[in-house]
């Protein structure tokens, strides 16, 4: 099993896509480990976004990721790395496939609905940075045989 951090972003809390996207990665299969909504800071952005520093954009990404709480996400499943940024989509959700999170709900290259760990280094950074080992919980394998043959998870 695998665990990875989503940012439900400002862009969805504004639009009141919440339960709409969170609704998405629950149908999908994939376990909700932990879930918070909490206000970035200019500090924690510059840690999540280093990789960007100094892109012209990088002061108006921070600004939009600071326009209202975010809600984050711990989710997790077999390859979930790997599953969530495939139906996450594109960064541009203009040339986001269709069927995917971003093709299907924006337009935008930085109103773009989720964030979403891109590699098993990143997810555990960026889990840490996001939460409290107390604040994930094991719980709920209770449909694991539904969802995965045995030895897909075991
Ligand atoms: P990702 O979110 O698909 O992993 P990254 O390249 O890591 O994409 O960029 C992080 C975020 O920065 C994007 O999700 C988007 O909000 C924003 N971003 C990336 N490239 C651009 C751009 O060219 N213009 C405006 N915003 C951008
Ligand atoms: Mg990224």
């Amino acid at each position: 099993m695998e665990r990875t951090l989503v940012l439900l972003k400002p862009s969805t809390v504004q639009r009141a896509l919440i339960g709409e996207i969170i609704s998405r990665f629950e149908k999908k299969g994939l376990r909700i480990a932990g879930m918070k909504m909490m206000q970035l800071t200019d500090e924690l952005l510059d840690d999540h976004y280093s990789h960007l520093l100094g892109k012209p954009f990088f002061p108006a990404l921070k600004a939009s990721m600071m326009k209202t709480p975010v809600v984050a996400m711990c989710l997790e499943g077999v390859d979930a790395i790997a599953v969530v940024r495939y139906i996450t989509g594109y960064t541009n959700g203009r040339k986001a496939d269709p069927g995917t999170i971003r093709g299907d709900y924006c337009m935008s290259n930085q109103q773009n609905i989720v964030h979403a760990s891109d590699s098993p280094e990143a997810a555990v950074v960026e889990l840490a940075r996001f939460f409290r080992p107390e604040e994930l919980y094991d719980l709920y394998d209770l449909n694991l045989d539904r969802l995965y043959a045995i030895d897909e998870w075991q």
